[in-house]
Formats: C-alpha cells, sequence, structure tokens
C-alpha cells in the first residue's frame, strides 16, 4: 500500500517561493498527445515552467515506451537536474530508473504510475488517485440506476496506471451490487476514434442493447466517441443509457450540457502548479518525501 499525502494549498505556497530563486533544467518525459486532456496537461507544464524560469526539455513520445526510454536516457546524458516522467505502461522502467540514480538524477513521477522492485529508483509520484475516480463513478452509477445496470466499460490503454486503477476502483463498488455487471469490457486507447471503434463493434455484435443500461469510459474522449456511434445507431446516449466517464474536459461539458452524456469524474490538467514546486523544493532541500503526493478528483454532473 502506498502512502500518500492529498496536497495542500501552504505545500504549495511554500514551493512556488522555491521555485522562485532557482533556474534549473529539467527533462520531462511525456506520454504523448491522445485525447484532450492529455495536450492540456502538456501546455500547462510547458507554459508553467516558464513562469517559474524552469529551463524544460519536453519529449513527446507519442505513446511509444520506447521513445520514453530514449528519452530519459538522453535527459541522463545532458546531465539535467531532475527528470519527470508520465510513463505510458507501468512496468519496463527499472533499468533506466537505476541509470538515472546511477547518475546521481532524481526522478519524479507524473500523472500515471510505475511498477518497480526498488521505489528509491523515483523520490515521489504527483497525480491524482485513479481507483478514487473508478469509486466515484461506479458510486454514482449505482445510486442512478439503483443498483441494477448492465455497463459497457471502454478501457484506457492497456497496461497504463490508469487503466488498471479506475477498472480496480469501479470493480470494488459494483462488485457490491449483485444486479451490476460489466458485460462487455474492451481498450479504446484513450482516444475518441477508439471508444467509437469499439463500441460501433459492440453495437454491431450484440442483439440485446435495450440490455445496456451504462457506458463507462475510462476517458471523456472514448466516451465521446460512443457518444457518435452510438447516436448513429439510432440510441440515445445519456437519456436511455447512462454516460460516466472522467477527465472533465470541455468536450465532455458540451455533451453534458447537450444531455448526451451524464457525468464526469474531473482530473485537473494544471498540475504544474504542484508538481514543479515539489521537484524544485526536493533539489533545494533533498529529503525524504511520501512516496506518492494525491491531487484531488471531483465528480460532476448536469444537476
Ligand atoms: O485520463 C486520459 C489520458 O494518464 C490519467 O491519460 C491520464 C489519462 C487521462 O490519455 O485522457
Amino acid at each position: 500500500m502506498k502512502v500518500k499525502t492529498i496536497l495542500l494549498g501552504a505545500a504549495v505556497a511554500s514551493g512556488l517561493f522555491a521555485a522562485s530563486v532557482s533556474a534549473q533544467t529539467i527533462g520531462f518525459s511525456q506520454v504523448g498527445s491522445e485525447g484532450d486532456w492529455r495536450p492540456a496537461f502538456s501546455a500547462d507544464m510547458q507554459s508553467t515552467a516558464e513562469e517559474m524560469g524552469i529551463e524544460l526539455k519536453f519529449a513527446n513520445a507519442q505513446g511509444r515506451q520506447e521513445d520514453q526510454l530514449r528519452a530519459v536516457r538522453a535527459f541522463i546524458a545532458q546531465q539535467v537536474d531532475a527528470i519527470i516522467i508520465a510513463p505510458v505502461v507501468v512496468t519496463g522502467w527499472d533499468q533506466v530508473l537505476q541509470e538515472a540514480k546511477d547518475a546521481g538524477i532524481p526522478v519524479f513521477l507524473a500523472d500515471r504510475d510505475v511498477e518497480v522492485d526498488d521505489p528509491s529508483l523515483f523520490v515521489t509520484r504527483i497525480s491524482a488517485d485513479f481507483n478514487l475516480e473508478g469509486r466515484l463513478a461506479a458510486a454514482w452509477l449505482a445510486a442512478e440506476s439503483r443498483g441494477g445496470c448492465n455497463i459497457v466499460e471502454l478501457q484506457g490503454t492497456v497496461g497504463s496506471a490508469p487503466a488498471i486503477e479506475r477498472n480496480s476502483g469501479f470493480m470494488a463498488v459494483i462488485d457490491q451490487f449483485p444486479a451490476m455487471e460489466i458485460v462487455a469490457t474492451q481498450s479504446g486507447e484513450f482516444t475518441t476514434e477508439g471508444g467509437k471503434r469499439v463500441m460501433e463493434a459492440f453495437i454491431k455484435s450484440t442483439d440485446n442493447l435495450d440490455g445496456i443500461c451504462a457506458v463507462f469510459a475510462h476517458n471523456d474522449n472514448m466516451q465521446l466517441g460512443a457518444i457518435q456511434a452510438m447516436k448513429e445507431a439510432g440510441l440515445n446516449p445519456g437519456q436511455d443509457v447512462l454516460m460516466i466517464s472522467v477527465d472533465y474536459v470541455p468536450a465532455i461539458i458540451t455533451a453534458i450540457e447537450a444531455g448526451e452524456a451524464n457525468a464526469s469524474v474531473e482530473l485537473r490538467s494544471a498540475i504544474g502548479q504542484f508538481i514543479y514546486p515539489v521537484v524544485l523544493e526536493y533539489l533545494a532541500n533533498p529529503t525524504e518525501l511520501e512516496k506518492w503526493i494525491v491531487i484531488p478528483s471531483d465528480l460532476h454532473t448536469a444537476h
């Protein structure tokens, strides 16, 4: 069980002061540019680094772990002061993190997570609690469906922390309701096109769409793709089928306002203000930190 601490405003304020008195070079290995949330996160990390006088070396891996590993090794060769990684999947990081440790460069995880044998290979992880997001989504759906619902699940990238944890949290709640069940689940890779493709295939494959009570999508973009597919098949998402997803990007707010989606759990994208102070504070004064600093997630509905 990872010990975690919920981010407090005061911690950010003190970090911002520390940030204002130092010019550091930080390498940031970003997952890619899938969907709407990821680009918003990237833009925030780049603008916040500029505001704080940080020289940011930004590397977009376009969803390929081998490109992330190559970027981290380049940061090590360039002897950056610190490395931030948003790891596309949880496995395959032990070797490169050991190389960073051997080079004396601290590594921080942002957004996603890794599974490593030696937790000292990274200083801390600053992110939302994906398991909680899954629980929030399931609790809302249990209330809305009065504990009886056949659910289609659109999973995120296979092997990624959000896909693993959002499913785990969601299942922990619906397992308490015998009449709630995931009847179909597949990855749509966190993209609108992926969500539409999976939903189109599901619609073609089933002869009982009336039995579907809800769609739980691990992110809003897959939900938006599912909405397109459902409307093209003559279904009424948000009306006849409950639609719950995660991220709360502007496009899902529009869909909720149009009555085509019902709820979304917010994943904050403006999180550079939380990440950089932790990194800079550590560089100024290297002390043991909790292995997980959690950024809260909030549930938003139409009413
Ligand atoms: O939900 C999704 C993005 O890593 C939690 O990645 C993040 C997820 C987010 O593709 O939109």
